[in-house]
């Protein structure tokens, strides 16, 4: 299948948009392009609402009760990698990742503490959650309704879409038929019970980070709405009741044009969509959308030109009408946001919002030839690209086979090839170098600490609950996930008993066992960009030894972001090295394993949830010595020193090009080989 090729954005077109006259449109009528209300921003601005989340309830607890307090006016909550995927914290699975790159949820007494003091019923909430949706989804409206509140009282939004996670961002747990059931539960439970909650948040943002280009998160997301449309027809859900429910996500990276036409766009193709399937509510039709600034295009060197890389994606995103956005922090690429960098980004948007005026003006690009023009440029692709996703079969088959997941690691290869031939310049990254690092402090996050903490609250819970209950509970559930029906009254009883997350998902993967997706690297690309000089070196290198080099990729642990891993992956594979490549999920024992299969000559861990440490120090531990570890991820450079201590030979991360981490191999491979 081809994916298509967007229409260049430029001052002159010769196609005639079909949104030409759009502007003439009134702003807030089908089909939207010109935004989704009459006054937009002078009626309700866009709601502030950052993303965050890290060790336990009660340290996210208070961090959002200082973000409410600065003026943020929307909570949104980061789980860690455990809680996504199943796992109670004191899961052998999840020890490394307890609290790291989110809060560590295991029953509803946390999720008590996390909004303890916060008014449920006043505050919407969005909770990106999407393998674990079921317990997290009901000790949500547990602990509402232990603090007060009924759910027809709760706003917010569930993100609820899992196909993304199977495409790009790697959080799911069962099948995708099992999981497809999943999303349908919890988007009916909603409709029937909790009339202003958002019951998905359709995604295209993680497939951006992940490489895409916006037209093709763009196609994906709207390919992913169909395909939910579809799913939710066939289950006898009525669309016409819960279509106005189903929000957006996108992700505003750098390509400014791109992306607010990108958001003009897809209020276009939602209402069009919602038109073929014969709905016929203009609330429905009416896309609503969060989005976030991009993660990956903020740079490790000079972290406070992410400022202004931020200020530049949040203004497209609210030219482009978004009712809800995050900023992202400007140490990303380091750690997970510091105290300082949180505020930072909080206050870009206050200062959009209160000092600029910019969200004065509906729609202030709508007119514009270049804009309405890239705005069908976006349109025609999406069309192109659903057209021939529908000829292979439809998202489901594709899914399954992993090509989509296949078209976006191609797109990120592509970026990595042109960031190298300085056909895409990042300041501070591939030109205008400087040796100069901002002031910083990161934030470090006291993982042990919480995993204690997390395994004594689920002990004392376990000792105080009644058993009995808890067995009823979850064999109630197994019996419902047995005869089909809606798993979310079950699963709330279970949750009120105090069952813990991991238990239900426990339950229900014993009826379904956890799925792991087939994994597909493209061929390698780099050779043209690579130095020649050195890709010969190490064919010399090779011949000398008599055999090929040959290394293991890996990723350990809980953490799903992959695309670095692949990359590193073709990179090898260019020069010449045989590859073996461990996906997501892998153990320190699967490794162990293949080593004493191949005796590898480098062994490259790719690690961005912060769990570098613990993971290397068993690794080092249980490997033979003469092994060279290389490690490559988000490491602070605090920790490079310690790392090197334990034995990783080189520590690569966001600000090393693909030639750097080349050099730097052949000059640790030729002292391993004695040669
Ligand atoms: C708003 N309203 C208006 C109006 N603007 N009415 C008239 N005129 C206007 N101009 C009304 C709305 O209709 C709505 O009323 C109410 O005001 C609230 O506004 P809203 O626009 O719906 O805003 P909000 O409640 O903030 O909801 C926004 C949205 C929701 C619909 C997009 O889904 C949302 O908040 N999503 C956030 C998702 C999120 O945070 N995701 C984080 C992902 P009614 O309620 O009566 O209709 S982070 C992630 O995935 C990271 C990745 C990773 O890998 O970790
Ligand atoms: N708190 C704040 N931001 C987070 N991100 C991921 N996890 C958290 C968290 N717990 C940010 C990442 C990335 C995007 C997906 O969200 O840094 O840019």
């Amino acid at each position: 299948m081809k994916v298509p090729s967007l229409a260049k954005i430029e001052g002159v077109y010769s196609m005639v948009p079909e949104t030409a006259d759009s502007w003439r449109d009134a702003h807030g009528t089908a089909p939207f392009v010109r935004g989704p209300y009459e006054k937009m921003y002078q009626q309700k601005p866009w709601t502030i609402r950052q993303y965050a989340g890290f060790e336990g309830a009660l340290e996210t607890n208070a961090f959002f009760k200082r973000a409410l307090l600065q003026g943020q006016t929307g909570l949104s909550v980061a789980f860690d990698l455990p809680t996504h995927l199943g796992f109670d914290s004191d899961h052998d699975l999840a020890a490394a990742d307890v609290g790291r790159t989110g809060v560590a949820i295991d029953s509803v007494e946390d999720m008590a503490v996390l909004f303890d003091g916060i008014d449920l019923g006043n505050v919407s909430v969005s909770m990106t959650m999407n393998g674990a949706v079921l317990p997290i989804m009901a000790c949500y409206i547990v602990a509402a309704e232990e603090q007060g509140v009924a759910p027809d009282k709760l706003s917010g939004t569930i993100q609820n879409d899992i196909l993304k996670e199977y495409i790009a961002r790697n959080t799911y747990i069962h099948s995708p038929d099992f999981s497809m059931e999943v999303v349908s539960d919890v988007v009916a439970y909603c409709s029937e019970h909790m009339p202003r909650f958002n019951s998905m948040s359709i995604s295209g943002y993680h497939f951006q980070e992940a490489g895409a280009s916006p037209e093709l998160e763009l196609a994906l997301t709207m390919a992913n709405a169909r395909a939910y449309l579809t799913h939710f027809q066939q289950q006898g859900i009525d669309l016409e009741f819960v279509a106005k429910r189903l929000s957006f996500f996108f992700g505003l990276g750098m390509s400014f044009y791109k992306e607010v036409a990108k958001l003009r766009a897809a209020r276009f193709l939602w209402s069009e969509l919602l038109d073929e399937f014969g709905i016929r509510s203009e609330s429905a039709k009416r896309l609503k959308m969060h989005c976030q600034t991009s993660g990956v295009s903020l740079t490790e060197s000079s972290p406070l030109n992410n400022i202004v890389r931020t200020t530049i994606e949040a203004m497209a995103g609210v030219f482009g009408g978004t009712q809800s956005l995050h900023t992202n922090s400007y140490d990303e690429a380091i750690s997970l946001p510091s105290d300082q960098a949180s505020k930072v980004a909080l206050e870009t948007q206050f200062i959009l919002q209160h000092e600029t005026g910019i969200g004065d003006v509906v729609d202030p690009w709508g007119g514009s030839y270049m804009m309405e023009s890239a705005t069908q440029s976006m349109i025609e692709y999406v069309r192109t690209m659903q057209n021939n996703i529908e000829i292979e079969g439809g998202v489901l088959a594709l899914v399954a086979s992993g090509q989509l997941t296949a078209f976006i690691h191609r797109q990120a290869l592509q970026t990595a090839m042109d960031e190298e031939a300085l056909n895409k310049k990042i300041v501070g990254k591939n030109c205008y170098q400087s040796s100069s690092l901002s002031p910083q402090n990161e934030r470090v996050i006291a993982s042990d600490k919480t995993l204690l903490l997390q395994s004594k609250k689920l002990a004392l819970l376990k000792l105080k609950r009644d058993d009995g209950a808890v067995k009823r509970a979850l064999q109630a559930l197994q019996a419902a996930a047995r005869s089909k029906q809606n798993l979310m009254p079950f699963t709330i009883e279970a949750i009120r008993a105090r069952v813990t997350v991991g238990e239900c998902i426990k339950a229900l993967t014993d009826e379904n066992s956890r799925y792991l997706k087939p994994e597909h690297i493209e061929p390698a690309l780099f050779c043209a960009h690579l130095d020649a000089e050195m890709v010969k070196r190490y064919q010399a290198l090779s011949s000398q030894l008599g055999r090929p080099l040959r290394f293991l990729v890996a990723k350990v642990g809980l953490d799903g972001h992959d695309r670095g891993a692949k990359v590193i992956v073709s990179l090898l594979r260019d020069l010449g090295i045989e590859v073996d490549y461990l996906p997501i999920f892998s153990s320190l024992d699967d490794i162990i394993q293949q080593d004493g299969m191949y005796q590898y000559d480098g062994i490259g861990l790719s690690i961005l949830s912060g769990a570098h440490i613990p993971f290397v120090t068993q690794l080092t531990q249980k490997i033979r010595t003469d092994c060279p570890i290389f490690i490559g991820g988000v490491i602070p450079a605090s920790d490079k020193n310690a790392l090197e201590t334990i034995g990783v030979e080189a520590v690569f991360t966001a600000k090393h090009s693909l030639n750097d981490i080349a050099m730097s191999l052949y000059d640790i491979l030729v002292v391993a080989a004695k040669i």
